[in-house]
């Protein structure tokens, strides 16, 4: 700065001042400025302790200039600060923003149980037959799980051994059949329903777990034909291996149906022609049926002259097992994602 104490004509001062201030990059350089400029030592502030130097006549004019200078100095340095603020908010956005064309993180994705992907078949095919869907309790009483089928009190499904008795009266369902005991009671005839869900047996090795999947189905009616049942099984089984199988009907026997069969199909593992699977016979054996005993419509009020009716029964795992080629009932139980992946 010039030293014109009579005349402080600042305005060559000011210019270099406010070019100096456009140029900084920094919060710290600018400060660094101002203070060189408005500190206490600031080459302005000396300008304005020079005032009592001066004769009273020139004091007014000169300190009007000296501050003009000061406040268009403070003027330039908010503003600079203003842009400083700006460009490091900038920096600070650029260097947060997202890319958006990077690949997105993956979301694992679960998979629905082989299981349920079955119940699901199963009632979708059913469904397209007519058949409506029921469910009931897991815990029942004697007359419902066992009574009203027919099952008499030395059968030996009803063995200690084979079912979990929560009280001498109540038991974990050894099949689905109870739930279209109380379908039957509490809907007008004729009906068309499968009943599938959890049974429980006390039974566990290789091919036996003490929990498991049943579907059972049963149609009653003025005109009810081993035929139809014949039908609509032959239809099932084909739709829900997909394949134009073979299927045949063996004679057998349950407490609940009179006649009763059990249904193979061709062994899909070696096309019927022996393997270890189907233990060289060709056949694999899928479900038992057969045409509702009058006992049972007994028990339900149903008069058995008037009134046929057939019932049907597989398990699901079972079947979900040679759909899939799965070796081992296990895996369906132990939740090892590896498995459970393969079915998306
Ligand atoms: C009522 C009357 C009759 C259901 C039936 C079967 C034959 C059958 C087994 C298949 C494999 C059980 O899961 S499994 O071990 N079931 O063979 N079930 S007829 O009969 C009924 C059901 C309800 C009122």
């Amino acid at each position: 700065m010039k030293d014109n104490n009579s005349d402080p004509d600042l305005a060559g001062e000011v210019d270099e001042a406010l070019a100096a201030i456009a140029k900084v990059v920094s919060n710290r350089e600018l400060e660094a400025l101002r203070v060189s400029y408005l500190g206490r030592r600031g080459s302005v502030t000396e300008r304005l302790k020079q005032i009592g130097g001066l004769p009273p006549a020139q004091r007014k004019a000169f300190g009007q200039k000296v501050n003009e200078a000061k406040a268009s100095i403070l003027a330039a340095i908010k503003a600079r600060a203003g842009q400083l603020g700006e460009r490091v908010r900038d920096e600070e956005l650029s260097e947060d923003a997202i890319d958006v064309s990077l690949p997105g993180r993956n979301a694992n994705q679960g998979s629905i149980h082989p299981v349920t992907r079955s119940v699901r078949r199963i009632k979708n095919i059913f469904g397209r037959l007519g058949f409506d869907v029921a469910d009931g309790p897991e815990i029942e009483d004697d007359f419902h799980n066992f009574g009203a089928l027919n099952i008499p009190e030395d059968h030996p499904a009803r063995a200690m051994h084979d079912t979990f008795y929560v009280t001498s009266d109540l038991v974990l369902r050894t099949h689905t059949s109870p739930v279209q005991v109380r379908y039957m009671k509490n809907h007008e005839l004729p009906i068309r329903v499968i009943a599938p869900g959890r049974v429980y047996r006390c039974d566990s090795d290789v091919t036996h777990t003490p929990m498991f999947n049943q579907v059972e189905g049963l149609a009653v009616g003025t005109d009810v034909a081993f035929s139809d049942l014949k039908g609509i099984l032959i239809y099932f089984v084909r739709e829900f291996f997909e394949q134009d199988l073979p299927v045949r009907f063996r004679p057998s026997y349950f407490p609940f149906t009179e006649p009763s069969a059990e249904v193979d199909m061709g062994c899909v593992f070696c096309d019927s022609k022996g393997c270890r699977v189907c233990q060289h016979t060709g056949w694999l054996e899928i479900l038992g049926c057969g045409m509702v005993h009058p006992e049972v419509f007994r028990h339900v009020e149903i008069d058995s002259e008037k009134y046929t009716g057939y019932a049907f029964g597989m398990g699901i795992e079972r079947l979900t097992m040679l759909r899939y080629a799965v070796d081992d009932l296990r895996l369906f139980f132990d939740n090892e994602l590896a498995f459970l992946n393969q079915f998306r």
